[in-house]
C-alpha cells in the first residue's frame, strides 16, 4: 500500500456539527472522517485524518506528512488567514497539497478573501460542506496516483 493521504483541520473544526450549522453544516468531524474514508475505499490508499486547535501541532504534523504522506488536504481554518509559520511549513512539501474549507471564504468578510495556504495549494475545495473534505480527499489521491476505485 502506499503512503496515506494526511488530512489536517485547524483550530475550533472540533466545534462541527455542534456549533453554527448554519454556516458549517450538522455533520461532526467524526462523520467528515467517515465519509472520507469512504471515497477512498478500494483505492489502495490509507488515510490520516486528524484535528488541532494548536499551530505548532498542526505544523508539526505537516513536518510528518512531508515524511510519511502522498499528498496533504489542509483546512487550516483561522490560521489560514494569518499564519506564516504555516506557510513555511507548507513550502517544505514536495507531495500535492488541497486546501478545503466548508463554507466559501470568498463570500464572507473581507478578511477571510486571502489565505496563505492557497499559495501553496495545487487547488482549493470550497463551500460544499463536508463534502468539500470528500471532494478534496478525491482530488488528492488523484493527485497522489492513487488507484482508481473498482468499477
Ligand atoms: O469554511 C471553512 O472551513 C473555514 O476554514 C472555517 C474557519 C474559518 O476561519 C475560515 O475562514 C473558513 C472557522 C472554523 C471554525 O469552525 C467551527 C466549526 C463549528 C462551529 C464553530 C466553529
Amino acid at each position: 500500500m502506499s503512503k496515506p493521504i494526511y488530512v489536517l483541520s485547524g483550530p475550533n473544526l472540533n466545534l462541527l456539527g455542534v456549533r453554527e450549522p448554519e454556516i458549517y453544516g450538522h455533520d461532526t468531524l467524526t462523520d467528515v472522517q467517515a465519509r472520507c474514508e469512504s471515497r477512498l475505499k478500494g483505492r489502495g490508499v490509507g488515510l490520516v485524518f486528524r484535528q488541532s486547535n494548536h499551530e505548532g501541532e498542526l505544523i508539526d504534523w505537516v513536518q510528518e506528512a512531508r515524511e510519511n504522506g502522498s499528498a496533504l488536504v489542509i483546512n487550516p481554518a483561522g490560521y489560514g488567514h494569518t499564519s506564516v509559520a504555516l506557510l513555511d511549513a507548507l513550502k517544505t512539501l514536495s507531495i500535492p497539497i488541497v486546501e478545503c474549507h466548508l463554507s466559501n471564504p470568498a463570500a464572507r468578510e473581507s478578511f477571510r478573501r486571502k489565505t496563505y495556504v492557497s499559495l501553496v495549494a495545487t487547488g482549493v475545495v470550497s463551500g460544499f460542506g463536508a463534502a468539500s473534505y470528500e471532494l478534496a480527499v478525491e482530488a488528492a489521491a488523484g493527485l497522489a496516483g492513487a488507484s482508481n476505485p473498482p468499477a
